[in-house]
């Protein structure tokens, strides 16, 4: 499949849809329609009248429908598959020990670190839980990510990589969360930096969402 095929991402402002529409846009995809989700009052996802199920069977966004209407439903897969089509993007390295390094972090991202913050939202999750799960799991996770970048400008190195729009993206909800970053100015200065970025700029304002540091 080619770079200019039509491509159509399923996003819910700010959730984790973020990561593939920022490397869209990092990449500079040149067909790509950008499809809102809502939600019905049972708290399913929506398109229009129909149920996001009806595109992606987990009910989950993000979902990345190809050309040939197949669709991709994982995001650490679908930024692998962008990174795939856009070589000159370098959005992952593709070769040798350095592609491997790369998806266990991306990996990390997926798990970890989605899966600590995410838990945050969780209706049923109680006050005094999502308290102890932030001075746990949580900040576990950031404490990791700002270590790396005491090494780097971003987290696979001096250059950019989806595994930066995974961790923005993720790191993002925690500050939103009022998680206490005070230990962690590293990523407040690389979220600052990942601001400057215009493909940052242009999801975000896309999705209608504001910068954390305007
Ligand atoms: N395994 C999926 C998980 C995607 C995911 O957790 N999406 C969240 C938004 S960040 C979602 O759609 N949540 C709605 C729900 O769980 O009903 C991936 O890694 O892409």
């Amino acid at each position: 499949m080619a770079f200019d095929q039509k491509l159509k991402l399923f996003y819910l402002p700010g959730a984790c849809s973020l990561n593939p529409h920022i490397i869209l846009h990092e990449a500079k995809f040149p067909n790509v329609e950008y499809v809102k989700v809502g939600r019905n009052d049972k708290g399913q996802f929506t398109v229009g009248n129909e149920l996001l199920t009806d595109v992606n069977p987990k009910g989950r966004v993000p979902a990345l429908v190809l050309e040939n209407g197949h669709v991709m439903t994982e995001g650490s897969i679908i930024v692998q598959y962008l990174a795939s089509l856009a070589p000159e993007a370098k959005l992952l390295p593709q070769e040798g020990q350095s592609k491997w390094d790369a998806l266990e972090l991306l990996n990390f991202c997926a798990s970890d670190l989605h899966k600590s913050v995410g838990t945050l939202f969780k209706p049923y999750a109680s006050d005094e839980f999502k308290q102890a799960h932030k001075a746990g799991e949580v900040a576990r996770n950031l404490k990791y990510i700002n270590e790396l970048l005491s090494k780097n400008e971003y987290l696979f190195g001096s250059e950019f990589t989806a595994i930066d729009s995974y961790a923005y993206t993720c790191t993002r909800w925690a500050v939103n969360l009022k998680v206490d970053f005070s230990e962690y100015p590293n990523i407040t200065a690389w979220q600052k930096r990942m601001e400057a970025r215009p493909s940052v700029k242009k999801a975000l304002e896309e999705e209608g969402i504001p910068l954390l540091f305007p």
